[in-house]
């Protein structure tokens, strides 16, 4: 923080100091207690509470509800709520249900319980609201206002504390919180299973009731996972006679089938009414897709104008903590993560939760990398917004024409190789949570000219730009491709290529930056319920949500278009021959096949940007 934002900051405090006491965080100035606290099925979650001794006023609750362990959570005033504690509030971190001190069973992303359900049935609603509850009535000096904020699964908890609205929950932060786990977030993309993420992540969360690493035995996990061969080893080879519920419900519902729709929160988000601060990174590697869509179903019946969506260029979690001026090799050129926690969050909860000051809140606030400028928007998208449509060419160009007749070649192929992956990330690739450093936090912003020559990765790329582009919306790939398998996985990414001689930053010359990316299972083309088979050689339409983003790509820059089919291990491998379950496929399964991407007039591949005037 500046000495003048500073400055400011005590100014304010100052002025308030009639109303409130608000004061400069100092760790000594709270207290601390535990508690275990009685829910409705007669079980006890564990909680940490943390206030401020010398508090003069009664204060309203932050309550964070995580599977990760609340032990320490002290920290968490230092090093990530230093500006709401400043600002004074009575903190509580709780164990979830099954996780650490909290007694009963762990159930990964619970669903919400049927609304038909006996009184005493239970889920992560029924916690907070039962928490909530007991909380007013057994802390004392509160002011009955309870706030709840998160990142993750954190995130995640939050909204779920919000299906229930108890009367108190006053004000609720959903930052990077899981919507979809089969369509956009952790466990898959569009029907595509994050391997490495998911096998990670359930061995983690479910191999003990306190986190617990697999241990790979090797540096380079892409090595491991590619000797690993078939998905079925892992439980036979690998977890043996150990249960993962996760790993057992992934291998048992490979499409999108009642499980993961029951998971799924957009069908909950209409019993909503608090106001929401919804929180994410552009370069979030973890749940980008879910606080988007949370906003987006939230603000379909926002009739009290509540709603609001924060989007900054960050990691997954990246605003909660440090300066988040820079990220990977990428310097953004402020500290937009103080920023953020300074000027929206803090003010956020300060207005709902402590009646403190007026809410100028946006409706949307953005980072538009490139410029690097904060924006606001009064809608999301824009409502200003034009697509525009980058086309692919003969000879590897891209451009805003659509291809003629008179194209030379009419479509770009390339061998896709089971056996030969292309990975997601340079390696080595160090297990994803690797205490000693992993380059999963930033491989969103990794150089992409790392595969760039591979022969199973193809390239469309435009001239340098005349003039800036500027991207503020929805981004979509529309490919016409054919196979000669029966399944692919179609990988697409849009990228800023810098000019050669950069001169503001000379290693950044050439470096080529992914600002947006997806993958698709071919198999789910019609529907992600019924997967089909591909027909051999014949031409389909996919269209791939590349999400949303607020960028400028600069005079001078050059766009490309990168389609590979293989992203390993994040992705597991497509067979790319029929078989009804990927889980249970044979090593014989897997074959290499030639696919093509057509570019003609009628079948013209390409992104679609939604674009705002430079
Ligand atoms: N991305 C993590 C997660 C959230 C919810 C479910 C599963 C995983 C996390 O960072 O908490």
């Amino acid at each position: 923080m500046t000495k003048t934002s500073r400055l400011a900051l005590i100014i304010i405090a100052l002025c308030v100091a009639t109303v409130l006491p608000a004061q400069k965080y100092d760790p000594k100035t709270y207290e601390h207690s535990s508690a275990d606290i009685p829910m409705r099925d007669g079980l006890k979650l564990h909680v940490e509470i943390y206030w401020p001794k010398d508090a003069t006023t009664p204060l309203p609750f932050l309550f964070e509800r995580t599977p990760y362990g609340v032990e320490g959570s002290a920290g968490r005033l230092t090093c990530c709520y230093s500006d709401l504690a400043e600002d004074g509030y009575i903190f509580v971190f709780q164990d979830i249900r099954g996780r650490y001190k909290s007694e009963g069973t762990f159930v990964m992303q619970r669903p919400p319980r049927p609304v038909d359900s006996p009184a005493q049935a239970i889920d992560e609603g029924t916690d907070t609201h039962d928490s909530i509850d007991w909380l007013l009535k057994n802390i004392p000096k509160n002011n009955g206002r309870v706030g709840m904020l998160g990142v993750s699964y954190d995130g995640w908890t939050a909204a779920m504390g919000m299906l229930n609205g108890h009367p108190a929950l006053k004000a609720v932060s959903p930052q990077a919180s899981p919507a979809d786990m089969w369509i956009g977030d952790d466990f898959h993309h569009n029907g595509a299973f994050r391997l490495s993420y998911g096998f990670e992540y359930a061995y983690l969360t479910e191999a003990s009731k306190e986190n617990s690493d697999f241990d790979f035995g090797t540096y380079d996990t892409y090595e491991w996972y590619l000797k690993l061969g078939a998905l079925s080893n892992v439980q036979s080879k690998v977890l043996k006679d150990k249960k993962l519920p996760t790993w057992t419900d992934f291998a048992a519902h490979p499409n999108y089938d009642g499980f993961w729709q029951r998971q799924a929160m957009r069908p909950y988000l209409t019993r909503v009414n608090v106001p929401t601060l919804n929180v994410a990174g552009w370069w979030d590697q973890e749940d980008f897709y879910g606080p988007v869509t949370i906003y987006r179903e939230l603000e379909k019946h926002d009739a009290k104008n509540q709603n609001f969506m924060v989007v900054g260029p960050w990691r997954h979690g990246g605003w909660a903590g440090g300066p988040g001026q820079t990220l990977g090799k990428i310097d953004f050129g402020s500290p937009t993560g103080e920023y953020y926690r300074q000027k929206i969050q803090a003010p956020f909860f300060a207005y709902y939760l402590k009646d403190k000051g007026t809410l100028n809140q946006p409706e949307a606030t953005v980072f538009e990398s490139g410029s690097n400028k904060w924006r606001t928007f009064d809608s999301w998208p824009p409502k200003s917004a034009v697509k525009k449509s980058l086309y692919f060419h003969a000879g590897g160009r891209l451009s805003f024409d659509a291809p003629t007749v008179n194209e030379i070649t009419t479509s770009d192929s390339y061998v896709s190789d089971p056996a030969k992956p292309v990975p997601y990330r340079p390696r080595p690739i160090e297990p994803t949570y690797y205490p000693k450093g992993s380059g999963w936090y930033t491989w969103l912003l990794e150089d992409q000219r790392f595969v760039q020559d591979r022969p199973d990765v193809l390239s469309w790329e435009s001239e340098p730009l005349t003039e800036d582009v500027v991207v503020a919306g929805e981004i979509t790939a529309r490919l016409f491709a054919s196979t000669t398998g029966q399944d692919a996985d179609w990988v697409v990414k849009l990228i800023d290529v810098y000019p050669e001689s950069y001169t503001s930053d000379f290693k950044l010359g050439g470096y080529q930056f992914m600002i947006a990316n997806d993958v698709f299972r071919g198999r789910f083309w019609k529907s992600f319920e019924r997967p089909v088979a591909l027909v051999p050689n014949t031409v389909t339409p996919f269209t791939i949500d590349l999400h949303t983003q607020s960028y400028r790509f600069q005079k001078g820059h050059k766009i490309m278009v990168q389609v590979q089919s293989t992203w390993f291990p994040i992705i597991d491998r497509n067979p790319q021959t029929w078989v009804p379950n990927i889980f249970l496929a044979k090593e014989s399964d897997f074959k290499a096949q030639t696919h093509r991407i057509w570019r003609t007039p009628s079948q013209a591949s390409r992104v679609e940007i939604q674009t705002v005037a430079p």
